[in-house]
């Protein structure tokens, strides 16, 4: 089967609005510029949750190509829940994804396995895709059992879900050790954890599930990197961090995908 590649620009807390469409335009002009082909290669953009409705208006009225989505959502729909945003908000805006799990998330809110199989059940159902970040500490890796640890956190996550909905997850192998530090992984490192990670889905929900599902890599990619990774039979685009603050280094890490 051929995976479509998907190119995610995880702004994390950066970007105000105004910076988020300036970002977008120049994006589509040196994608349009560089003959860029959205079939080929899929790119997605993840801004802060005010910028979501800027970046909306300006996909649909200028028809562009380009897929959003947010970067965590409430596991909860509507009610008393301060400062929250329910997934149903986030799929009237477009949104095409949502960010689920990522080690900044789990390190910086209470996120554990239970609320991020909750988050991965309320995107689905609004018809969304979760973007699943694991991955392994230093520590872990240290100790040799990185593989055993990532694949452990999506099986912990996917346990209760059904064939079909594991089909719509794209999992994203984020070693914390690479995030925002400038060590990446080595495509090795990064093919390996891949294809564990497929055999695990595999083996649990059968082939077709395991040949649909994009597995992403992510922690410190840029475009002098991309390349080699993408070359991987198990990678199947990146989540960009730092990388995609700069909109030349972006586009250019699209391009090479
Ligand atoms: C990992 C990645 C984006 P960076 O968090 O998800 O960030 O590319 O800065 O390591």
């Amino acid at each position: 089967m051929v995976r479509t590649p998907l190119v995610a620009g995880n702004w994390k807390m950066n970007f105000d609005h105004l910076e988020a469409t300036y970002f977008l335009q120049k994006l589509v002009w040196l994608l349009r510029d560089a003959k860029f082909d959205y079939g080929r290669c899929e790119v997605a953009l993840f801004p802060a949750f005010t910028a979501l409705r800027s970046i909306e208006v300006l996909v649909e009225a200028d028809n562009l190509h380009i897929r959003y989505g947010a970067q965590t959502v409430s596991v909860t729909s509507q009610g008393a829940f301060t400062g929250d945003v329910s997934a149903d908000m986030l799929a009237q805006l477009g949104c095409s994804y949502v960010i689920v799990g990522h080690s900044e998330r789990r390190k910086y809110h209470p996120e554990d396995d239970a609320n991020i199989v909750d988050q991965v059940r309320a995107v689905l159902a609004a018809g969304m895709q979760p973007i699943l970040c694991v991955g392994e500490s230093y520590e872990e890796r240290r100790q040799g059992i990185e593989l055993e640890f990532a694949v452990g956190q999506v099986k912990d996550v996917t346990r209760d879900l059904s064939q079909e909905d594991v089909s719509k997850l794209i999992v994203a192998y984020e070693p914390v050790w690479a995030i925002g530090t400038g060590m990446v992984a080595t495509p090795q490192v990064a093919q390996e954890a891949s294809k564990a990670i497929r055999s695990y889905v595999a083996d649990t929900f059968g082939t077709e599930a395991a040949q649909a599902m994009r597995i992403l890599y992510g922690g410190s990619v840029t475009s002098k990197n991309a390349k080699e990774l993408i070359g991987q039979q198990d990678v199947d685009g990146f989540l960009v961090g730092g990388a995609a603050l700069e909109v030349d280094e972006f586009s250019k890490i699209a391009r090479l995908t």
